[in-house]
């Protein structure tokens, strides 16, 4: 490299600067990290990070994701140096409309490849990333995505966490010499040293698990370039460069003495005469910190003229492959234009009384055909989770072998879920992922990261409820829905409910959730299905109707005198009793609501023809009450659910015992009058 030391350790210190400046201007954040890590970061992006600076979203560049969110100032100085920010904005951190948010927020255009915070995802989600290079290389045969290389980059606070685990096992087991992850280990953390929580041999276990770990001080510029250099190599498995990093490095205190390797560092503003020392020691004005030093501005104006020249080589290179490829070039840039597929769901034929996870295995068993680039995972369920519908048409990832679209996450169901929303943030596919309900707790952290992120990952969750019987309380969801669909209230920051949570009534109703879940490409979609078999809805019934979120079955009595209201399968049990209740001469209108948040969408003309206000009404949920208290006011009628955590049982003893039968309709709608 023809960069000379001492320009990089400047332009370090410049990162230094510009981080303890935002932060002592916002007067809050965390300067400490992010001078400790700057020596990585700036030789990572003057002199290795591939990325077009015209085209933010080019599809083959590198990608860097931050894990520790909170080392924020330091990912926003560099990319102010890279052009991507600018010293206002550095100057504005945590301040309202302000880009340069408390932690990094997914913003392509400005350079940030993922939303962080939350410790232990952000690297999780590189290593779904990953995968998805090595799927497109593997599907479209474009040499851009073998040359793409995935870097993370964790702190003590996300090795801690348990989803590192999983994301070593599933980047060795899967071979993914495209990532390299940068740990930095300065032995410090929030509240203690590490030595205080974890005497663990961090090298040793990446080793034991496969990985190539290359140890180093990781404020040495060449040992910087050296480890880059050598993982760059590496073939056959990723690769962690383990830093040793001073924490603050360069920090002054008021008295002048060391402020290095201090936790107070880590979440607050040097503060005044502290913040005045270590600008001066870092060869900065205190007076004028937002500075970009000439000799930085040069280096960053010549990595720029590389990138172009880099840029020139690669889109000759993508394009000799388009020529060659017309098809498969129409077809990858449909991929990342971010649009629906095509599918002809006429291809879908339900069975009669479905369960709806099988009646899923029907969708996906067309979805594996008719959508070359979508990948399916489960987490070690799939046949229970029925997405061995997908499976059986496909095969699943090996390293070396990425010609399949199914992913075998093992039993990590948090791990599955950021590596798909990692998949989901590269770019040109489509990823769903498979499991029960209840397991949906081990999940929900990063499925509020991908509510947040607004990334369209289908999270499928089966054994919708305690008619998993005999599993007993430990495998029956029953506050889960409500938790879920809090989600489907929770607006994101376009406006729309930051999760689509759909639960269809019968095999025909699961055709629709999914083809509305492949048409949500804003938000992830959440979509719970039985376990147990479900009666169809009556003959005649309009399907077409589930996109409204909450619709009248088909044979619904006109001017009702009760409304029977109720999502996935208790609408089958509702039917039966409404069956009892039109014998007593009782007329009755059953309503369909996989989805609240949806129906609540609609014009409130229509939610009033479907749930007039004044007519008695009566809600039914295998899970807390709670779940349909927006749509069954207690004014106006009761709703039977379950407020215990199951029991372990055949689920057909079950429903007798909990009263999820016909009969139990009938007597509480009978108790309204
Ligand atoms: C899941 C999660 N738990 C807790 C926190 C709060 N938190 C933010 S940083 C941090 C300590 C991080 O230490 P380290 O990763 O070593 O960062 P450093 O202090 O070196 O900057 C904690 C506990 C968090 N952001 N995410
Ligand atoms: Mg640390």
């Amino acid at each position: 490299m023809s960069n000379p030391i001492s320009v990089l350790n400047h332009a370090a210190d410049n990162i230094r600067i510009l981080a303890a400046a935002s932060v002592e201007k916002a007067k809050s954040g965390h300067p400490g990290g992010a001078m400790g890590g700057a020596d990585f970061i700036n030789v990572l992006y003057s002199e290795y990070l591939k990325y077009d600076p015209k085209n933010p979203s080019w599809i083959g560049r590198d990608r860097f994701f931050l894990d520790p969110g909170h080392m924020a100032p330091m990912l926003y100085s560099q990319l102010c140096l890279a052009g991507k920010f600018t010293l206002d904005e550095l100057a504005n951190l945590r301040q309202w409309d302000a880009p340069t948010t408390g932690h990094p927020e997914l913003n392509v255009a400005r350079g940030i490849e993922n939303t962080s915070g939350p410790l232990g995802q952000g690297h999780v989600l590189a290593i779904g990333a990953a995968i998805a290079a090595k799927f497109l290389a593997a599907h479209t045969g474009n040499p851009t995505f073998e040359r793409e290389t995935i870097y993370a980059y964790i702190s003590d606070g996300g090795i801690e966490e348990e989803i590192s685990q999983g994301g070593a096992r599933i980047a060795s087991i899967l071979g993914l010499d495209n990532l390299i992850v940068f740990y930095d280990s300065n032995d410090i953390q929030l509240s203690t040293t590490t030595d205080v929580v974890m005497n663990e041999d961090t090298a040793a276990k990446y080793r034991a698990f496969g990985w190539e770990v290359i140890e180093i001080n990781g404020n040495d510029v060449e040992q910087i370039r050296r480890a880059l250099d050598t993982a760059k190599q590496v073939k056959g498995k990723p690769t962690m460069i383990i830093g040793k990093c001073i924490m603050g490095k360069g920090a002054r205190k008021a008295d002048g003495s060391s402020y290095e390797n201090d936790c107070k560092t880590h979440g607050a503003p040097l503060g005044g005469d502290a913040f005045v020392n270590t600008v001066k020691n870092l060869g900065g004005d205190p007076e004028n910190p937002f500075t970009i030093f000439d000799d930085v501005k040069e280096l960053y104006a010549k990595r720029e003229q590389e990138l172009a020249a880099i840029m020139v080589k690669r889109k000759a290179e993508e394009k000799a492959w388009a020529d060659a490829n017309p098809e498969k070039a129409a077809q990858l840039a449909d991929w990342f234009s971010g649009k629906a597929p095509k599918i002809d769901w006429s291809k879908v034929i339900q069975k009669d009384n479905d369960s709806t996870r099988s009646a899923s295995a029907a969708c996906l068993s067309a979805l594996a055909e008719q959508v070359p680039n979508m990948i399916c995972a489960s987490a070690d369920l799939s046949n229970s989770d029925k997405t061995d519908g997908f499976l059986k048409k496909t095969t699943a990832f090996k390293a070396g072998d990425f010609s399949g679209a199914f992913f075998q996450a093992g039993v990590a169901e948090l791990t599955m879920a950021c590596c798909c929303m990692g998949m989901a943030l590269h770019g040109g596919v489509i990823p769903a992922c498979g499991t029960f309900f209840v397991f949906s707790d081990y999940m929900k952290p990063a499925v509020r990261m991908a509510a947040l992120m607004e990334i369209p990952v289908k999270f499928i969750w089966t054994h919708d409820a305690f008619r998993v019987g005999e599993d007993g309380p430990t495998h029956e969801p029953v506050e889960q829905e409500a938790q879920i669909r809090l989600m489907e209230k929770l607006k994101n920051h376009h406006g729309r409910n930051s999760v689509l949570v759909l639960r269809p009534a019968d095999a025909k109703e699961t055709t629709e959730a999914w083809k509305l879940a492949m048409e949500n490409t804003a938000t992830p979609t959440a979509l719970l299905f039985s376990r147990q078999n479900i009666t169809n809805l009556p003959e005649g019934n309009d399907y077409s109707q589930v996109a409204k979120g909450g619709y009248i079955v088909a044979g619904s009595d006109e001017n009702p005198d009760v409304i029977l209201v109720a999502s996935g399968s208790e609408v089958s049990t509702l039917e039966a009793g409404a069956k009892l209740l039109r014998a007593d001469g009782k007329k009755v209108r059953v309503v369909s609501v996989p989805s609240e948040g949806l129906f609540r969408q609609q014009s409130k003309e229509y939610q009033q023809s479907v749930l007039p206000a004044g007519v008695k009404k009566f809600g039914m949920t295998a899970g807390l009450p709670v779940t349909l208290q927006g749509l069954v006011p207690e004014s106006e009628g009761t709703i039977w659910g379950l407020e215990s955590f199951g029991f372990s049982a055949p689920y057909k003893v079950l429903d007798q015992k909990l009263g999820y039968t016909a009969e139990n309709v009938y007597e509480q709608v009978n108790k309204l009058f």
